[in-house]
């Protein structure tokens, strides 16, 4: 069977210039000349093509490179996590030979095999999402672009056992040898509630309904959350899922990681195909409604300023994270598909929030994680949290890409250019702080110019979202860009791989 041109299968330094103009009473500060949108997409091809070089040399068939002491390691099964998730962002970008030698390799993974414990999360979002199909011009054989779907249903083959629960709520970390599981009780929200999509669409392209089968069931039980008191505002529900029962475990409720991309996919399900899945969009609405009433949160000492609390029983935690910022996408792009503009305007105020974690630090990359709560700053960063807004919890960055892709999101839906502005500031300081002679490395702390020490690590998301979104948006318009309204061609799964929705 031919995969599709462009079908996404869901399986398998610089120096400044100190050039500023005001948004809100939040500066851009643009670290470099402006240049050309081209010469900045090609910058980040080039940045692209580094990595690659390095992972290539010194770490493929592996998951990961180490850019630091140019070894390998193997923390997603040992499949080759980079390639396989560098693979829709190669097509992107046009290169085939990029192309050509990840599908090669993806033709003689043996799914069976691992020693590792298999995150049925990470293995959907990155594996079964990241067999984003080539265009057929960039491909020399042919048979190598059929075989995408051939393997993203082997390893939904292996992986399905996951879902024979007495609930269908589904492990998480699973033995694929034996067909074990990890003993858990409960799984997490986000984990539970990010396969629908890639599992979905596998069984559309297969007319095999049983993988769609599987991984809605185990959503119904977050689009009907019971007990009710589960469910503390409407549409926000709690973070842990009992396997046995489908019962929500408690009523802790965020947009932070554990629970975030639960929500990102109730509105991606919609623009995936609307027919099916209004009922997820509405459920997407009611969390997005209740988010705006009662978790909304502006800093003390920058009132300008909107990040998200997180909520338990009563209490409000005044905190967030780098993975949260995905937040100001998810409302960019359910206002624009709905027409709603309250939507959009609050995505803005969270880009904005993001924006700042960003340009107030050192490196002008936005720490892991933050607080805002006037009775927790600590002692050596009052001066820093009176100007910025914030204190820093965590100040590692290991090259996430949230904050960048929801500037995509902004700019695509407004056409603004201050929000290119930002991508491209966020590029550059990646680029010059995070670089290595093979690749690029996670930092230690963002609030030192220079990062603070290397970690010897480079996740796979680096190729998958970061240089992706960062691409893009300074690239031309395309089908698989996000458009305004509900004319997407596709939608992102959160690994940032382009999913082609369903057209009558
Ligand atoms: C990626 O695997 C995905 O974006 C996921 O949704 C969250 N974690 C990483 C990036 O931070």
């Amino acid at each position: 069977m031919r995969v599709p041109l462009s079908l996404p299968i869901t399986v398998l330094s610089l120096l400044s210039s100190t050039v500023a103009y005001p948004y809100g009473e939040t500066e851009a500060v643009l670290l470099r000349e402006p240049e050309t949108n081209q010469a900045k997409a090609n910058a980040v091809k080039d940045a692209f093509q580094h990595a690659w070089d390095g992972y290539m040399k010194y770490a493929f068939p592996h998951d990961e490179l180490t850019p630091v002491s140019n070894g390998h390691a193997d923390s997603r099964n040992g499949w080759g996590a980079s390639a396989v998730d560098a693979l829709s962002t190669a097509v992107i970008m046009g290169k085939g030979d990029v192309v050509n030698t990840i599908l090669e390799h993806v033709q003689n993974i043996d799914f069976s095999e691992t020693s590792d414990t298999v995150s049925l999360f990470e293995t959907t979002i990155r594996y079964l999402g990241g067999y984003a199909g080539p265009a057929k011009d960039l491909v020399d054989d042919q048979s190598l672009v059929d075989g995408l779907l051939t393997q993203s249903k082997n390893l939904a083959d292996v992986l399905k056992f996951a879902f024979n629960t007495p609930s269908g709520v589904p492990y998480n970390n699973l033995n694929i040898t034996s067909n074990g599981n990890d003993g858990a009780t409960t799984n997490g929200l986000a984990v539970t509630g990010t396969l629908v999509l890639e599992w979905t669409r596998l069984s559309d392209l297969t007319d095999d309904k049983e993988y769609a089968k599987l991984s809605q069931k185990a959503e119904s039980y977050l689009l009907s959350p019971k007990p009710s008191s589960s469910e503390p505002f409407p549409g926000l529900v709690g973070s842990s899922i009992n396997i046995k029962t489908g019962q929500f475990a408690d009523a802790s409720v965020s947009w932070n990681g554990g629970d975030d991309s639960f929500y990102e996919y109730l509105i991606k399900m919609y623009v995936y195909d609307p027919k099916r899945f209004a009922t997820y969009k509405d459920r997407w609405v009611l969390a997005a409604e209740s988010t705006i009433k009662h978790l909304k949160a502006h800093p003390e000492t920058r009132p300008d300023l909107t990040f998200l609390s997180s909520y338990n029983n009563g209490n409000y935690d005044l905190s967030s994270q780098h993975l949260t910022c995905f937040d100001g996408g998810s409302f960019i792009l359910g206002g624009t598909v709905l027409d709603r503009q309250d939507f959009i305007d609050f995505g803005l105020e969270l880009v904005n929030g993001c924006e700042a974690t960003y340009n107030s630090t050192l490196s002008k990359i936005g720490p892991d994680s933050w607080g805002w709560d006037p009775k927790r700053v600590p002692d050596d960063q009052k001066d820093f949290y009176e100007k910025a807004g914030f204190y820093i919890n965590s100040g590692a960055y290991v090259l996430r890409p949230e904050v960048i892709e929801s500037f995509y999101y902004a700019h695509r839906v407004t056409g603004k250019e201050i929000y290119r502005d930002w991508v491209w500031n966020a590029f550059v300081a990646i680029n010059s702080t995070c670089r290595t002679d093979s690749g690029f490395a996670a930092v230690s702390d963002v609030n030192q110019a220079n990062g603070g020490s290397k970690y010897d690590n480079q996740e796979s998301f680096l190729f998958a979202e970061v240089l992706k979104y960062s691409y893009l948006a300074h690239s031309e318009d395309a089908a698989w860009q996000v458009q305004k309204g509900d004319k997407n061609t596709f939608v992102f799964n959160t690994e940032a791989h382009p999913v082609r929705v369903v057209r009558d």
